[in-house]
């Protein structure tokens, strides 16, 4: 959701009464307005503009206005984006009936006023409505941090094991459904408790950090990622590769790591190294994957075993 300027939406089938309002709404100055002059005009801009509130007259020439803000209410009509703000909804009407209004706040409204409407309240209501709006932008931008943090390893950045997990389920259902392939690569760095006794913890922590940059920046489809997987080992989710392409990635990776030169006494010629376990699958009902994780583990174990720094299916 980005900050900035408020959108008011001003539905109303009297031109007249539009361009008052609207005039009216334009003495706030972080407010934009926008007009509908009937319910399907509305909905047309609710859908793509996404206002921030929305002022509606209760007798529009397609429908009236309790329908228009069931629809409203109805979160079709703004896609399933979890996001989604609620949107405050103030009647304007020029019947006084308690009924009217009692229906009018079921239906999804937030605020009733009659008409004609001083130009002091209408803005004054405004204001507190837009209170709302204000800490609900607040309160969105801090859970998309939460969010963000929740999935990302504080020490190398790239996304962590929870992450790995969640990815992974979703991606195993994501092509089970396409029928499309499956790959998975672990890694784990060698000797790095030789690293870490030689060179410091400080020392290993900012080459785990370089590690998983140069991991990271071995991936170049949006839909492939890598994750700290713990310690010292990562794990990447490659949808849609196959076996191939999959060591193909793991190579790219290897050279990466072994670009970095990190010097290693202990280690392989002098310099860190990783080992890459690879498994690929197509997924299927009667297969699951933990399977795939297990099989990519199997290849990592065999890599270590046959020397280290190489990449094994
Ligand atoms: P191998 O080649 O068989 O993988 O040997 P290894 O020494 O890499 O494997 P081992 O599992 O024996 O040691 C992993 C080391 O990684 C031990 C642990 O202290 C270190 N390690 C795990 N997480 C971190 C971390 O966040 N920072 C640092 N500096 N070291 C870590
Ligand atoms: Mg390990
Ligand atoms: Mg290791
Ligand atoms: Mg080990």
């Amino acid at each position: 959701m980005p900050a900035g300027k408020y959108k008011l939406l001003v539905v109303d089938s009297s031109s007249a009464n539009r361009t008052l309002i609207g005039e009216c709404l334009a003495q706030l100055d972080d407010v934009d307005v926008l007009l509908a002059a009937d319910g399907g005009e509305a909905i047309d801009l609710i859908a793509g503009a996404h206002p921030d509130l929305i002022l509606v007259d209760m007798n529009l020439r397609d429908m009236d206005g309790i329908n228009l803000v069931r629809k409203i209410r109805n979160r079709e009509l703004l896609g399933s984006d979890e996001l989604t703000l609620w949107m405050p909804v103030i009647f304007l009407s020029s019947v006084m009936d308690d009924d009217i209004v009692a229906q009018g706040i079921i239906a999804g409204g937030d605020d009733f006023l009659h008409k004609p409407v001083s130009e002091v309240i209408l803005l004054a209501k405004i204001r507190a409505m837009l209170r709302i709006v204000g800490m609900q932008r607040d309160i969105h931008a801090a859970h998309r941090r939460l969010k963000q943090i929740s999935t990302l390893d504080g020490l190398t950045c790239v996304p962590n094991r929870r992450y790995f997990d969640d990815t992974l389920n979703i991606e195993w259902k994501r092509c089970l459904r396409t029928e499309t392939p499956l790959s998975l690569i672990l890694i784990d760095v060698d000797f790095f408790k030789q690293f870490n006794d030689g060179y410091g913890h400080q020392a290993g922590d900012q080459c785990l950090k370089a590690v998983a940059s140069a991991l990271n920046e071995s991936l170049f489809r949006v839909e492939d990622s890598v994750a700290r997987y713990g310690g010292e080992e990562f794990a990447a989710i490659l949808p849609g590769t196959d076996a191939a392409g999959a060591v193909a990635v793991a190579e790219r990776m290897l050279a990466s790591t072994r670009e970095l030169r990190i010097p290693h006494e202990k280690g392989i010629e002098g310099l860190i190294s990783c080992s890459f376990g690879v498994a690929s699958t197509h997924p299927a009902p009667e297969r699951n994957a933990q399977e795939l994780l297990q099989a990519a583990d199997s290849s990592l174990y065999a890599a270590k075993h046959a020397g280290r720094n190489m990449v094994l299916l």
